[in-house]
């Protein structure tokens, strides 16, 4: 079985899954093991492993350190062309698709292919799209494309059309780490709506209510990555979890 086909695996059998996102940069390697584990064991179905910048050179390492720890599908979420290893399961190939940049519609894709076949790494052509969420991202600034409008749903919904169209096989919405915003309920219903592919949805998720409501909306992969990276202990992952898989009590709703 490909990743790609043990995350929809995961989606048809659970309703949704939950990725947890490891930034190499702001995470402690001594840390790391245990903050995984933590996660397998709270019921996380994969690990994300990227960031927009790398300003310590520890990509490798990590990626090791989370290989190690787990048999959950280790995933890289890349922020640029340095941040591709063969010790990942696979890679989200991102294609810009909010953005107007050609280096990151095309131009990276053709130097990362022969890499990603030589390593024969799984590449998971996903369209990334970046929404407003409160302030200029780290992704939107590097990349040096404006973000989707949040509060129009039809251009979100145009941009996942021809995506779906042009073959990906991932809508992943991201509002960017710690954004004051999440993707909206709206947008996420809208696309829901007209698409059929899967939803990643991330950015300024910091509770298991929020996670559980992009899940009501549509999402098909919700992404936490600020929060755990705050506190990864066993119980909050267990919550998000358990609140992306359909638990969350009426009440907290
Ligand atoms: C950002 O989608 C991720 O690229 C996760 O965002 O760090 O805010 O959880 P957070």
């Amino acid at each position: 079985m490909t990743v790609y086909e043990r995350l929809l695996d995961i989606a048809t059998r659970k309703g949704a899954g939950y990725l947890v996102l490891i930034d190499p940069d702001k995470v402690d390697p001594k840390q790391l093991p245990q903050l995984i584990e933590n996660a397998a064991e709270a019921g996380a179905d994969a690990i994300l492993v990227g960031g927009s910048l790398m300003v310590r050179d520890q990509f490798d390492a990590v990626l090791r350190i989370v290989k190690d720890a787990t048999t959950l599908p280790t995933i890289i979420f890349p922020g640029s062309l340095f941040q591709i290893s063969a010790v990942a399961d696979a890679i989200l190939y991102l294609v810009l698709v909010s953005g107007r940049n050609p280096e990151y519609l095309i131009g990276s894709h053709v130097i990362a292919a022969p890499m990603l076949k030589a390593m024969a790494l799984e590449p998971i052509s996903t369209a990334y799209m970046i929404v407003e969420g409160g302030s200029t991202t780290s992704a939107e600034f590097m990349s040096g494309t404006r973000p989707l409008p949040r509060n129009k749903p039809d251009i979100a919904v145009a941009h996942s059309l021809a995506a779906e169209y042009m073959g990906m096989k991932l809508l992943y919405f991201d509002s960017g780490s710690g954004a004051e915003h999440p993707v909206s309920d709206a947008i996420i219903r809208s696309v829901r709506h007209y698409c059929s592919l899967p939803i990643v949805v991330g950015g300024g998720i910091r509770t298991p209510e929020e996670a559980h409501r992009k899940v009501q909306a549509g999402a098909t992969f919700v992404v936490t990555g600020t929060i755990i990276e705050e506190k990864g202990h066993h119980s909050i992952l267990k919550e998000f979890a358990d609140a992306v898989h359909g638990g969350v009590s009426k009440a907290k709703q």
